[in-house]
């Protein structure tokens, strides 16, 4: 299996956080831009990163499909049914939640000066900020270590402080701060952290 990747996408470092955790040795396929063709020379028909080669069938695309499956794989963390499989998902949907806007305000703002949209600039920089305050409340439901939903929260947060500085999270929310201190010395965290802070 090859994992088109790169650790700067939150949603493909998720992927190779559950690679790391499972050990599943899968070779991780670095990207570069590709004009139009985005980010996977045509791997991935969508242009996206995350993208799954898996030998024999159709490429597996979106992040939190290719997580489950990789969960799937060994040792899974995500329930096949009941309660908890929905919170699991929910949760890992506000961390997604959280990466969708601040992934859509970097190319807002990248633009030149006269091409800004201010009214989507807003928008983008209001769902980071209410992602946020819904992590902030949801911090007593997310428990420790890495679940299936906490795989996202925390990637969403560190892509956050690299592309969104102006969003103070952890002065905002001082109990997800504390809740994010407990996967910094982890080894797959440190292993997929490659954001060079200025
Ligand atoms: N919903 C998708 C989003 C993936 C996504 O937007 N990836 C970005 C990188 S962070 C990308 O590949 N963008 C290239 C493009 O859309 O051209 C997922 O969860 O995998």
């Amino acid at each position: 299996m090859k994992l088109y990747c790169s650790a700067i996408s939150p949603y493909a470092r998720k992927c190779m956080i559950f690679n790391r955790l499972k050990t599943l040795g899968i070779e991780e396929v670095g990207v570069t831009a590709d004009g139009p063709r985005g980010y996977t020379q045509g791997a991935n028909p969508l242009g996206k990163i995350p993208a799954l080669l898996i030998p024999g069938q159709p490429v597996l695309v979106d992040s939190p499909v290719i997580c489950e499956y990789l969960d799937s794989l060994k040792d899974p963390v995500l329930p096949t049914s009941g309660p908890e499989r929905f919170t699991q998902l929910r949760q890992h949907a506000l961390g997604d939640g959280l990466s969708d806007p601040t992934y859509q305000y970097r190319y807002e703002t990248v633009r030149p000066k006269n091409l800004h949209w201010d009214d989507i600039i807003a928008r983008q920089d209001y769902a980071m900020r209410s992602a946020v305050m819904a992590l902030e409340a949801e911090v007593p439901r997310l428990g420790t270590g890495w679940t299936y939903g906490n795989v996202a929260v925390v990637t969403a947060l560190d892509y956050l402080s690299y592309r969104g500085p102006h969003v103070d999270w952890r002065a905002m929310a001082p109990n997800l701060a504390a809740w994010h201190k407990g996967f910094e010395t982890d080894a797959a965290y440190i292993d997929t952290y490659k954001y060079e802070m200025p």
